[in-house]
């Protein structure tokens, strides 16, 4: 009897649970390039190198193992370009009557898999992703019985259920959260050591080639692609990164500076959610460097708050909140994306950094997606769906179950903050405390209104006066009205006049699009 065992792009674990317990000699791996996952949204070519490059490296390495592989290449003959044209082919060639698969990562496969038994007429045994730590009924449990799904809460669960940076009962050092410690932006003491780069091999030259060939109009650029794309390679980044930058990834994490990509943070999310690294295995390493003092407690705990904490909460908020979240508009945004975020071309310092980094490495860090393009888009109302879309084609470590949540909950308040207790909206004077940004702008960051003020300063509250019905009842932010209130009239109107004017100007995007 032949089991056929499909593994997706992004599960690319030797351990993968699909695998655990299956015969050698009875077992047909399937690994499939779609181009229906290559076009769902036009992604970053970044993006389309690096999964299709980890999967061939990964099925050779199963077939170093001894398992029989059948890979499908993008432009093999026949290819249907489906998940469920291809496992149907499959299941044919190999007799196959059993399906053993692990759960897809996005709601949308999701949907596709569960038809399979009733399309297929056989035995579909789907199977959770224990690559988590909290498993989609956990999260569920956990989620029912509160009326806050606050992340601190579950973060401090999953400690006590890891035993990561536990003292017995009681956190590490006696807080369970240092944040306070990391707020630090950038400084002449600041020295970020380089990133390792994997400069591209045999196989991902010719799936360069194959993405220059056929999907060469997507957005970004291919010069600097440096990701890892096996799981020797995320092990020697993620070696780097403990030895080297995780002592000041803490103090730095919020800090942003011109033309420094990189600064102290990990760079391991492609990895992680490729499958190419464990996350627990990964915060196990970052303590086991606290605890042989070779980093201080606010760098590990600020680390591991990350994964075991926003990561985990994140995936669990998606299959909680879907499908709602994907149409979820609480703040009703209209407003379509403004044309540079396809082109980069602003006078804002600070977002056409952002955007070239992103062109340039498919990546930009936690506060240059939370606050200077998602805050952006928040303050001016552009539309959810406008603005999801982009986050999932550009960035190399986006998937919807990640994706969405950040974008949707986190940077728009579009869920009515389930997720976030308050809107992450700031004007300029948070980008020029965490910055270096404001010093080289055309803008003036002390300036409030007029054409040379930096315009955030002015949409900042534009925002806030345009949904002071939905605010002024949250305790979190309803101080800044007592603030307006106390203004001059006079000052009052040359706020909202001079974010008017600038919206009027805002171009929508016509050069660059999300999908086909
Ligand atoms: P570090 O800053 O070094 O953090 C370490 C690890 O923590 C990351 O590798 C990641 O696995 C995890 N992590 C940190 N924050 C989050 C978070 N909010 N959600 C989930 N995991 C987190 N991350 C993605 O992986 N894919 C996305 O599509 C994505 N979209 C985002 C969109 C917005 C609007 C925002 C605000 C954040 C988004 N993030 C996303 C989270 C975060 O920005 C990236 O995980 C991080 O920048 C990856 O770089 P790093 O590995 O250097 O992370
Ligand atoms: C992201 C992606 C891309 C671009 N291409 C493929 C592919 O050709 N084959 C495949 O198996 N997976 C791909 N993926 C990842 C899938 O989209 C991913 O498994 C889902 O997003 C998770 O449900
Ligand atoms: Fe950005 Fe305003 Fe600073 Fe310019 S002045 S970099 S627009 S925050």
């Amino acid at each position: 009897m032949t089991t056929l065992v499909p593994i997706l792009g992004d599960q690319l674990s030797r351990n993968i649970a699909s695998l655990a317990g299956c015969e050698k000699a009875s077992t047909t791996i399937l690994m499939m390039e779609l181009w229906d996952e290559a076009t769902y949204v036009r992604h970053h070519k970044q993006k389309l190198v690096l999964v299709f490059s980890a999967m061939r490296h990964f099925a050779a390495a199963l077939e170093d193992d001894g398992w029989s592989v059948d890979y499908i290449r993008l432009d093999d003959d026949g290819n249907t370009g489906s998940f469920t044209g291809e496992v149907k082919r499959a299941i044919s060639r190999h007799q196959a009557e059993r399906i053993r698969v692990v759960e897809a990562g996005e709601w949308r496969v999701a949907e596709m898999m569960s038809a399979w038994k009733e399309t297929f007429q056989i035995r579909v045994d789907i199977l959770p992703d224990d690559r988590f730590l909290c498993t989609k009924e956990e999260f569920y449990t956990w989620a029912q019985s509160r009326d806050r799904l606050l992340m601190e809460n579950f973060y401090r669960e999953m400690r006590r259920r890891t035993g990561l940076l536990m003292d017995g009962g009681e956190p590490e050092g006696g807080q369970w959260n240092y944040d306070k410690e990391n707020r630090a932006g950038p400084d002449m003491f600041m020295a970020p050591p380089p990133v390792p780069g994997f400069p591209p091999d045999k196989v991902t030259r010719e799936v360069v080639a194959l993405v220059e060939r056929r999907f060469g109009d997507h957005f970004g650029s291919l010069d600097r692609f440096r990701w890892p794309v096996t799981a020797k390679q995320a092990a020697k980044a993620l070696d780097k990164f403990i030895a080297e930058r995780l002592p000041e990834f803490g103090t730095y994490q919020d800090a942003m500076a011109h033309g420094q990509d990189d600064l102290f943070h990990a760079l391991l999310s492609t990895s992680i959610n490729l499958g190419l690294l464990d996350p627990l295995e990964v915060c196990r390493r970052a303590e086991r460097a606290y605890r042989e003092r070779k980093v201080p407690l606010n760098a590990a705990e600020g680390f591991i708050r990350q994964i075991i904490g926003w990561r985990e909460y994140i995936r669990g908020m998606y299959w909680f909140e879907m499908p709602e979240l994907r149409e979820a508009n609480a703040l009703n945004a209209q407003r379509p994306l403004p044309e540079f975020y396809w082109t980069g071309e602003t006078d804002m310092r600070c977002l056409a950094d952002c955007i070239r980094s992103t062109r340039e490495n498919a990546h930009a860090h936690h506060i240059q997606r939370l606050m200077v393009l998602g805050n952006f888009a928040l303050i001016t109302g552009v539309h959810p769906q406008e603005l999801q879309d982009w986050f999932l084609v550009v960035y190399a470590d986006a998937y919807e179950w990640v994706e969405l949540p950040n974008v949707s909950g986190m940077a728009l308040w579009a869920d009515q903050g389930r997720l976030a207790s308050k809107p992450y909206a700031a004007s300029g004077n948070y980008i020029n405390r965490m910055s270096d940004y404001c010093s080289g702008c055309r803008y003036d960051v002390g300036k409030k209104t007029g054409d040379d003020a930096c315009p955030f300063n002015s949409l900042y509250w534009h925002f806030l006066v345009r949904h002071r019905k939905l605010f002024e009842g949250n305790m979190r932010i309803n101080r800044v009205y007592g603030t307006w209130d106390k203004m001059d009239q006079s000052k009052r109107e040359a706020y909202l006049e001079s974010a008017e004017t600038f919206l009027a100007n805002l171009p929508p995007a016509t050069s660059g699009r999300a999908r086909n």
